[in-house]
């Protein structure tokens, strides 16, 4: 059995790769070249309160013969998600289906997050056999963004082309969305996989968390991390009420416009972003779940400082 120690083992040099999976204390890593080595963490990790995340890029030291190695170093992360835990993605694709329901400001609390980030935004809508209509919809409420939204069927196989070419062009790709929408299926669809994949409850239309572990997949030239699904996200806890706007792309182009310099498109008079959603112009729901988060937002501040 190995003993934990602080310095490389036997004085090998680090090797660098991609932290493709994490299972209790125990991570795979991928080199460039594909090789992949089991690694645990040092204990300095756990003194620096530093947890590594699938799609860090470290540096490790592989262990000899059946041994383990052991996690050296995370390299500086591009971005950071807490849920799902995941670093320096770059392109996160929200995946939604008419069963379960969507949770649209779930989608968009994400999506604000991401965009504050700089990662790009994609929503796949799955499941068009039991709902061809529901991708059109919500393709409408995002166009304003310039968020594209793309219907497919994994269980059919119809739209996955697009996707893929979209997420070829994206880099490093995470599907997230709601146990049960169909992102493992998804993902076997488009890659030709196995990964596991289960059903929904009948009784409560939601699906049964089957992923479990975050995983990093590269296959014909995609990068994608299947994710745990999930169905609550809490609030930021460090967000200005004042920053939520920036991260509504369809604002942009009515910033300056408003009556009052400050105006947050909430309620005040003379709001040309509340005047462009009455032209329909920008979608009225997507304005509508940002006056919630604003709320959110502000309620959460307020607490913090009283
Ligand atoms: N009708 C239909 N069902 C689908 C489609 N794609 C997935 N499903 C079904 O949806 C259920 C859930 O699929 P999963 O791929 O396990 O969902 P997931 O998003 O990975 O769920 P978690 O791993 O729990 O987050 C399964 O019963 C799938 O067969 C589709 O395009 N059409
Ligand atoms: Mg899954
Ligand atoms: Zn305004």
């Amino acid at each position: 059995m190995n003993t934990e120690h602080e310095s490389p083992a036997g004085g090998q040099t680090p090797e660098e790769g991609v932290l493709v999976k994490g299972i209790g204390s125990f991570y795979t890593v991928r080199t460039e070249q594909g090789a992949e080595f089991t690694v645990r963490c040092k204990k300095k990790f756990r003194r620096e309160r530093m947890t590594p995340m699938v799609g860090d890029r470290v540096r490790f030291t592989p262990g000899q013969g059946e041994e383990h190695g052991w996690l050296e170093e995370i390299l500086p992360r591009k971005t950071e998600c807490l849920r799902p835990p995941v670093a320096n993605v770059t392109m996160l694709v929200i995946v939604l289906a008419p069963v379960p329901e969507p949770d649209m400001l779930l989608a968009d609390r994400q999506i604000s997050r991401a965009l504050a980030q700089g990662m790009d935004v994609a929503i796949v809508v799955n499941k068009s056999d039991l709902d061809p209509d529901l991708a059109g919809r919500i393709r409408r409420e995002y166009a304003a963004a310039g968020i594209p939204v793309f219907g497919v069927s994994a269980l059919r196989q119809t739209g996955l082309q697009e996707v893929r070419d979209a997420m070829a062009s994206g880099g490093l790709c995470c599907l997230t969305g709601q146990s049960g929408a169909g992102k493992s299926t998804l993902l076997n669809a488009l890659l030709d996989l196995n990964l596991e994949t289960g059903s929904i409850s009948r009784k409560i239309s939601r699906g049964k968390n089957t992923t479990r572990h975050t995983e990093l997949i590269e296959k014909n030239g995609l990068r994608v991390m299947d994710t745990a699904g999930f169905n609550l996200l809490e609030a930021e806890n460090a967000l200005e009420p004042e920053k939520l706007k920036e991260r509504w792309p369809e604002f942009a182009a009515y910033e300056g416009k408003c009556r009052f310099r400050e105006c947050l498109h909430d309620r005040e008079p003379g709001c040309a972003v509340t005047e462009a959603a009455r032209r329909g112009e920008i979608s009225e729901e997507r304005l509508g779940r940002y006056r919630q988060l604003l709320a959110e937002a502000r309620e959460v501040w307020r607490e913090r400082y009283d």
